[in-house]
């Protein structure tokens, strides 16, 4: 009989206000275009915590216009490096200070424990953007010895206006895996947060002008995923097609300009505005390069939305994507493992934040000459979980982030018990009120199940068994997706084959989610394209041009 947590209590009343709810749009609070707000709900009740701006379309735009300008005109990638890293270290300094109000914000919206929000999560912000701070004034190209008389250069420029997209599992700490590299690498941003979390963005926001960074550099829109999330991937270079329009009006392409005519239809008003702008421009000859909308767009998500996004960003301008998405990560467990050590890894890696990670451990695989040991001890870890209020101390569980996923997560129970999987512990709600749910292991989990294919993001481990490495290597790569793996054995050659053999983007030995800012992090297959963190995380944001001089005394 399940016996774990305390019952819940009254919810523990938190000790910060929400004063910042509206979007942040060129360095100042600004209501949305529409004057519409959106509720951001407690998951500890279903309660609403404060009416949020709710950016769209058109809001969307003015942020986009705003960083274009603080690229375009401002001074932030025309400062030194060194001046940009020192914003970034006050940046982190200032969000240190803040720790205690931005964990609490954090807990409130997501219903992560307190603890995991302050110890753990804003202390990584912080390292991470000291991190990218560090790396401001360490970005450079090459010198090249190209064939013939040349001297061959690349530069390594920022690209321009990042478009940034988050999830609600983890926002302040995906919010700065987002703002770090760009930010470092001299871009300016049009950040959205996931509608469920839009609080502890908006309280940084808040401290970006005394880190000195300039207006209109990092601009944050709260919001939802089809309409302020779809525009952003979408924006498309208006500017650019009307000008190819002008061009071929005037070259007296007709046959072209009707095509463009065709296409500008749909943009009929709007057409009319930028044509009107773009006369000028076009007589007097000005450099009509600093009118192209130059994007990048980094989306962590769903894989079904970053398959949207990607065609969104295809259909609009083919701006470059960087997507990190769903998982089913495989947590393999060797007959030489050592049980107790795996049997915690396992028991964090699928538990952690609700469960509600990308790259959790969802399919553990465990020897058969060591199942019943490992599914007995995880079980009784399962068993010993404190889930409660997550402001309360000791707590390791809170809710859900939202009914959806509540809805979601149980759909998956009752699917794995009706599939025949062996329900051990938990499977159903904890409590009454909010989106707390109970622990839950099944055992006799088979690879063609549900729960073992999709992602659940909950508190559901699944426990598979196997009898030899060649076929948990199959079993384990035979999924869509390839964001991480454990592997947990003491024989070195075991490990190190398991490493090279499985088709994902982080392998964790004998450990699970480690997640230092220098460590790259991001997918193979339907798990994402890209990497994050680390010295490749810049790459996303930084155009290489190479420059080719001739020399004139070669011999020299
Ligand atoms: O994700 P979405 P949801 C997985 C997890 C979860 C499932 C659904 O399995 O159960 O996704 O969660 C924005 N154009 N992950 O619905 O839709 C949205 O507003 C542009 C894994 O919350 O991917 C939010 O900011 N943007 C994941 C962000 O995308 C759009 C973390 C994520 O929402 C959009 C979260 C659109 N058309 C969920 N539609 C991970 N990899 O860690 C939505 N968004």
């Amino acid at each position: 009989k399940y016996s774990t947590a305390a019952a819940l209590e009254e919810p523990i009343k938190p000790t910060v206000n929400v004063d910042h709810t509206k979007l942040f749009i060129n360095g100042q609070f600004v209501d949305s275009a529409s004057g519409k707000t959106f509720p951001t709900l407690d998951p500890r009740t279903g309660e609403v915590i404060a009416h949020i701006a709710e950016g769209d379309a058109e809001d969307i735009n003015r942020a986009v216009a705003a960083a274009r300008k603080a690229f375009d005109e401002g001074p932030w990638p025309r400062m030194t490096a060194y001046e940009r890293s020192k914003i970034l270290l006050r940046l982190a300094d200032l969000i240190e200070k803040h720790n205690d109000q931005i964990a609490t914000l954090e807990t409130w919206d997501t219903g992560k424990p307190y603890a995991q929000a302050a110890k753990i999560e804003v202390p990584m912000v912080v390292r991470l953007l000291r991190y990218y701070a560090g790396w401001a004034d360490k970005i450079h190209g090459m010198t090249i010895p190209a064939d013939g008389p040349y001297h061959v250069q690349t530069l390594h420029e920022p690209i321009g206006v990042a478009g940034q997209i988050i999830p609600w599992n983890f926002p302040l700490l995906m919010f700065s895996w987002k703002i770090g590299p760009a930010l470092a690498c001299g871009n300016t941003i049009v950040l959205k947060t996931a509608e469920q979390t839009p609080l502890s963005a908006l309280y940084v926001a808040n401290l970006l002008q005394e880190a000195g960074l300039p207006e209109g550099v990092l601009n944050i829109i709260s919001g939802f995923g089809a309409t302020a999330g779809a525009s952003l991937c979408s924006h498309m270079d208006v500017d650019k097609l009307m000008l190819a329009l002008l061009s071929f009006l005037a070259n007296s392409g007709l046959y072209y300009g009707i095509i463009e005519l065709e296409a500008l239809e749909s943009l009929a008003s709007r057409a009319i505005l930028y044509i009107c702008k773009l006369i000028p421009v076009y007589c007097t000859g000005l450099d009509t390069d600093s009118l192209m909308f130059r994007q990048q767009l980094a989306f962590t998500g769903s894989t079904e939305t970053g398959k949207t996004i990607l065609e969104l960003a295809a259909e609009s301008n083919l701006k470059p994507v960087t997507l990190e998405l769903g998982g089913k990560s495989p947590f393999i467990v060797c007959e030489d493992a050592d049980i107790d050590t795996a049997v915690e890894q396992a028991h964090f890696a699928l538990f952690f934040n609700q469960g509600q990670c990308c790259c959790a451990g969802s399919r553990t695989y465990v020897h058969e000459k060591v199942y019943d040991e490992f599914l007995e001890k995880a079980k009784a870890r399962a068993l010993k979980r404190v889930v409660g209020d997550p402001f309360k101390s000791g707590t390791e569980q809170g809710p859900q982030i939202d009914s959806k996923q509540f809805d979601k997560i149980m759909k998956y129970i009752r699917s794995g018990v009706d599939s025949g999987a062996t329900l051990e512990t938990g499977g159903e709600q904890f409590g009454k009120k909010g989106y707390y749910i109970k622990p839950t292991v099944f055992s006799n989990v088979k690879d063609d199940m549900l729960i073992a294919q999709d992602e659940i993001f909950g508190p559901v481990q699944s426990i598979l068994k196997f009898k030899d490495l060649d076929e948990v290597v199959r079993r384990a790569n035979s999924s869509r997706y390839g964001l991480a793996a454990g592997v947990f054995s003491q024989n070195i050659d075991t490990a190190n084959t398991l490493a090279r053999a499985l088709r994902v983007g982080t392998v964790w030995i004998n450990c699970f989610d480690t997640f230092d800012a220098t460590i790259p992090f991001g997918g193979y297959k339907m798990s994402g394209q890209g990497r994050e963190k680390g010295e490749y995380g810049l790459r996303n944001y930084l155009q290489v041009k190479a420059v080719v001089t001739p020399l004139k005394n070669p011999a020299w």
